[in-house]
């Protein structure tokens, strides 16, 4: 399996994030793909190619133009107006509906308008990877629909907390979203994503609620327990087109271990299965691993082998699209355990098609 990377991603770093009423250095950090990049090499997982550029209107297909517009001056104008030696993040949030309609000029208020949390701030050259990240899932995606059987996109920031106008988690531009767009747009019909990083997918979800092209499936943590605590209930079907081609499967805190997550994931494919997608793009995180440091579920290093053989039976043709993984000793590991085994596992079926 090829990837697609682009060095890009270290002019995005921040200083500090706050957990639990105190500001502690980044659990998301560059390092993180680093450590992917050099297992992909040690295992020799396929060559690893740079990213395209594409222009910014696939961006704009799942986001507010004037979001894409704030991400790309929100530094510029957060050294004229505030502390250039510190971290652009949000103070204020707009929490009621009268201002919905106005573009805020202050940079304060701006970051209000456009963050849900405060865990997604901007450093001076942040905008440069957040725009390579999308071009790393967007090369991603045109290679498979250029007859590859199988990507990974080693995208940094990832993408799937950022919903069309916010972004939270760690996210800004929605990665996945935006290759799913870009599929349909080059003349796909039905997209699925499964997204099996360790919190909901509520970025994603909330993009294509409301469509019956996408069919959005998550597999995390229970929101009564976790982050982003106010999506990804089994009760979140769809609205409108979209009502069915969403689904939910939340699990667990502390008990979730291989036998469980694994009939999720099957439930999850059973359903995409009979979406009958022409591609699927998996959100991979990695922080379902038993030593995330911010994250309780209990799967082992095996397990992600398990993960991407399992996924392999699935029979379509798949982007695999980089999000969370903060153990980042094993983050490699885990990573390219889960691409691997997709890997070997359709080699030696046959039946698998390219488009
Ligand atoms: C892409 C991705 O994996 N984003 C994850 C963002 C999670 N951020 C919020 C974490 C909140 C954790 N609360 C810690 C409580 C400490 N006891
Ligand atoms: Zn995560």
């Amino acid at each position: 399996m090829k990837t697609v990377f682009s060095p890009r991603h270290s002019d995005h770093w921040l200083r500090y994030e706050y957990s639990g009423g105190q500001a502690k250095p980044c659990f998301e950090k560059p390092d993180r793909v680093e450590f992917v990049k050099r297992e992909i090499l040690n295992r020799r997982l396929g060559s690893i190619l740079l990213a395209e550029e594409f222009s910014l209107d696939h961006l704009c297909a799942v986001h507010d133009e004037s979001y894409i517009r704030f991400l790309q001056e929100c530094w510029a104008q957060w050294v004229k107006e505030m502390n250039p030696e510190l971290d652009a993040i949000a103070t204020v949030f707009n929490r009621q509906s009268f201002a919905d309609h106005i573009e805020p000029r202050s940079i304060e208020a701006r970051l209000g308008k456009y963050s849900a949390d405060l865990t997604a701030g901007l450093g001076p050259k942040s905008w440069y990877a957040i725009e390579a990240s999308a071009h790393v899932a967007l090369s991603g995606a045109k290679q498979l629909l250029g007859g590859e059987k199988a990507m990974f996109s080693l995208c940094r920031p990832a993408g799937h907390h950022a919903s069309a106008a916010l972004m939270a988690g760690y996210c800004y531009v929605n990665n996945a979203a935006v290759a799913a767009q870009y599929c349909l747009d080059q003349g796909c019909d039905r997209v699925a994503i499964l997204d099996i990083d360790y919190h909901h997918g509520n970025g994603t979800q909330s993009i294509f609620y409301e469509r019956s092209e996408v069919f959005v499936a998550s597999i995390h943590a229970d929101p009564d327990q976790e982050y982003p605590f106010y999506a990804g209930r089994a009760d979140e079907c769809g609205a409108l087109k979209g009502l069915g081609a969403n689904l939910n499967i939340p699990l667990s805190l502390g008990t979730t271990a291989w036998p469980e997550y694994q009939t999720a994931l099957q439930q999850s494919m059973d359903a995409i299965a009979s979406y009958k997608p022409d591609v699927l793009i998996v959100s991979l995180g990695v922080d379902t691993y038993e030593e995330d440091p911010i994250s309780h579920f209990r799967l082992s290093s095996d397990d992600f082998t398990k993960i991407g053989k399992q996924l392999a039976a699935l029979d379509l043709p798949s982007l695999f699209v980089f999000e969370g993984g903060y153990a980042v000793g094993a983050i490699g590991v885990n990573t390219v355990n889960v691409l691997e085994a997709y890997s070997e596992a359709v080699m030696q079926n046959p039946s698998v098609v390219s488009l």
